[in-house]
């Protein structure tokens, strides 16, 4: 029989983008039951073209369920991903409280996919969108120059912070339409006092911070983008500096990355590999103006790639540019692909 499958968050705004998947892709599933908190019960959804009722989360929820995709907060999943994995669930988590447990694979199936079959607490971890950004894109390098350190920034969407973010962006963008706030310093301050869930507006400014206060001023969303990037590539000692910066666009991240690799790089050569990497579109002419931006990419599968450069002054380091869609690649995408990894090992 098709293995049923448990979407826990499906109202949320990678749950949406989880839907569309689920109707779309190859259907490898036999009952998809769609989960959320009480608040939400009750609604239904439509996925594969019929109407769905959603449950509200419970140990109940789980009977009869193969497979659950988690997409919650922390708190959420560390409570309720162990009792459904302890009923025999295999749970595919996208929040970050089992990232960095060493019994939990980090699974980016283009890059590490065999290591999905190691689970000893039933739990499989989908990383965070800024490292699945640039996950695909890097392997296919480090395969062939073996990599040494990460120099990261990202730009990161409004839709990252969830639909309130989302919400949040729109209306900023609303307020400032047509008045000549952004060009003094403070305005923008003055006119728009609810910043939603950043720190500052985002209408019409770059603001660097993502995620919440970690040790000697880095971010959470810093640390996730060097921890677990050295998780997937098996690079422990990798070393990783980024810096996480969010902008006014709705979804779609983009990164800037200098990367430097143990061998010397040629800029044909690189773009040749990122030609060929699964799950990676390579979109790099800048003459002819191909480069790729959010605007472009969302709404895609892939992560993709331009502005390919042999660094100017290291023969082994090279400078790129990446955007993907967040809520699909970053999200909702691989986890749906690390599910449908376990479905064809339980036999769907
Ligand atoms: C953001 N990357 O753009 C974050 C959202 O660890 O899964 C995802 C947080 C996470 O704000």
């Amino acid at each position: 029989r098709k293995p049923n499958l448990a979407v826990v968050g499906a109202t949320g705004a990678v749950g949406t983008v989880m839907l569309g998947l689920l109707s779309s892709r190859e259907d490898v599933w036999g009952e998809i039951r769609l989960i959320a908190s009480p608040r939400s019960a009750g609604r239904r959804l439509t996925v594969r073209g019929e109407e769905v009722e959603v449950v509200a989360l419970s140990e109940e929820a789980f009977d009869g369920i193969d497979v659950a995709m988690f997409d919650a907060p922390d708190e959420v999943s560390a409570q309720w991903a162990p009792i459904a994995a302890a009923k025999g669930v295999v749970v595919v988590d996208n929040s970050g409280a089992f990232r960095m447990d060493p019994d939990v694979p980090l699974v980016v199936p283009e890059v590490n996919a065999p290591a999905a079959r190691f689970r000893p607490r039933g739990i499989i971890a989908n990383p965070n969108c800024t490292t699945l950004t640039m996950m695909c894109g890097l392997a296919a390098l480090h395969a062939e120059y073996g990599l040494r350190e990460l120099v990261v920034a990202s730009y990161q969407a409004a839709s990252g912070a969830g639909q309130s973010g989302v919400d949040a962006l729109r209306d900023q963008l609303k307020q400032v339409a047509g008045t000549g706030v952004g060009e003094q310093t403070c305005d923008l301050r003055a006119v728009i006092t609810d910043n939603g869930p950043f720190p500052a507006p985002l209408a019409l400014n770059a603001v660097p911070w993502a995620g919440s206060a970690a040790a000697d001023g880095w971010s959470s969303e810093e640390l996730k983008v060097r921890n677990e990037s050295r998780k997937i590539l098996g690079l422990p000692d990798l070393k990783v500096s980024a810096t996480c910066v969010r902008i006014p666009v709705i979804t779609a991240h983009s990164l800037a990355v200098h990367a430097v690799f143990e061998r010397e790089v040629s800029q044909e050569h690189a773009q040749d590999i990122l030609r060929e990497a699964p799950g990676v579109v390579l979109y790099d002419n800048p003459a002819a103006g191909e480069f790729p931006t959010p605007n472009d990419v969302v709404g895609t599968d892939p992560t993709w790639v331009g502005r390919v450069r042999r660094s100017l002054d290291d023969p082994n380091a090279l400078d790129l540019f990446l955007c993907g869609d967040n809520l699909r690649k970053g999200a909702a995408l691989n986890t749906a692909q690390i599910a449908e990894l376990v479905a064809a090992e339980l036999g769907g």
